[in-house]
């Protein structure tokens, strides 16, 4: 069956967080600032369209941001734990539309979304998505869709921001051809100065290049990757158990329910599925989740976030049980589907302990 693969990249992620939870800077240029230890230094980690207007950029130092700033333009100091709140919650609502995601940055992840139908179905999903994603959260984002993720992430990056862009097929060569080489995944700005020597600049050209050659610039592994992702060959896999940010898993309650027993079972359940997944990939966690959908298909979220990390399965139960008793609490409302997920993810100390002493 033809891959079917997705891109999913949220559009600048840390300014559309900060925007969204101040609708009042609308409309304004919006820096995100990561400072230093040091009074007015730092650097840009995002900013939205306006800024950018202004010539902002990620990575530019602060000093150079606030030349280029006008009057209107705000600085706002990253507040990352909210930014890893919001980005758990989009790719909760991604679980529920693809079972096989590999997320790659706090804002971006590669969805397998390959079926017998084709890309007709493909799209209707990552349209749901979408509309989602900006119904419940607020944000919007960037979808590539195509055979790879090499053809994928390129096509993300096509339609900023509130895009989707499809590539097809046959489509691909076409596609890729005109695009400069430092576009290619992995080819950097000094790869792609070694193959400015070579006279090469655009993918079209590096398509004349010998398998011999590239390997020869570039050595057999790099080289040959080179030679295939040129043609848009990229075979690599969707992987699933790549350090992950979070781990849930939900469950369709038999009738729509308002029984607590009834919950506690499922929830007993799917604590275990997800307790297991998580030690699978020595893991510990200090955020708890509990997902709940209505019979009318409202989504509610309740997180809990402890300062240790939960090591146990029955700590897990005991904060879930918490949090839905905190729903039933506060809502009447009849239970659809129930989830559980945990996220904040850091490695299991314990491990890494036996590691440690392991090397003395
Ligand atoms: P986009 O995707 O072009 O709409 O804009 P962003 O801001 O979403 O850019 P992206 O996807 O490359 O990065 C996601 C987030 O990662 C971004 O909102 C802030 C953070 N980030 C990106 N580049 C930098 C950087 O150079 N320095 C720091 N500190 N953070 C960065
Ligand atoms: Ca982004
Ligand atoms: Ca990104």
């Amino acid at each position: 069956m033809q891959r079917i693969i997705a891109l999913l990249d949220i559009d600048y992620f840390y300014a559309q967080c900060e925007l969204l939870r101040n609708p009042s800077l609308k409309g304004k240029p919006v820096v995100v600032i990561m400072p230093t230890i040091r009074e007015n230094t730092g650097a840009v980690a995002t900013c939205n369209y306006e800024a950018r207007a202004l010539k902002i950029r990620s990575g530019m130092s602060l000093s150079l941001a606030k030349k280029l700033s006008n009057v209107n333009t705000i600085f706002i100091k990253a507040d990352k734990e909210y930014y890893k709140e919001m980005s758990s919650k989009v790719f909760g609502l991604i679980d529920f539309y693809c079972s096989k995601v590999e997320q790659v940055s706090i804002d971006e992840a590669y969805l397998d979304l390959t079926n017998p139908q084709g890309f007709e179905k493909a799209v209707e999903a990552c349209e749901k998505i979408k509309e989602r994603i900006v119904s419940e959260l607020g944000l919007t984002c960037s979808i590539g869709l195509s055979i790879n993720k090499l053809i994928a992430k390129m096509a993300s990056e096509e339609k900023k921001p509130d895009g989707l862009f499809v590539v097809q097929a046959s489509e691909v060569d076409s596609f890729i051809e005109k695009m400069s080489v430092g576009k290619i995944h992995g080819l950097g700005p000094k790869s792609a100065g070694i193959l400015k020597n070579e006279g090469i600049s655009t993918v079209r050209e590096l398509k004349t290049l010998k398998k011999n050659k590239l390997i020869e610039l570039f050595g057999e592994a790099r080289g040959g990757m080179f030679y295939d992702f040129a043609r848009g060959c990229d075979d690599r896999e969707i992987d699933t158990n790549r350090e992950k940010q979070q781990t849930s898993r939900m469950m369709t309650l038999k009738t729509d329910s308002s029984s607590i027993e009834e919950m506690e079972e499922a929830l007993t359940l799917l604590c275990e599925l997800v307790f297991n997944e998580v030690k699978k990939i020595k893991r510990v966690f200090l955020t708890c989740s509990i997902i709940i959908i209505t019979p009318k298909f409202d989504t509610i979220t309740k997180s809990k976030t402890l300062s240790e990390p939960i090591k146990s399965i029955e700590e897990l139960k005991r904060v879930e049980k918490q949090l839905l008793e905190a729903f039933m609490c506060e809502s009447l409302q009849k239970v659809r589907r129930l989830g559980v997920r945990v996220s904040n993810f850091s490695e299991d100390y314990g491990f890494q302990k036996k590691l440690f002493d392991f090397k003395k």
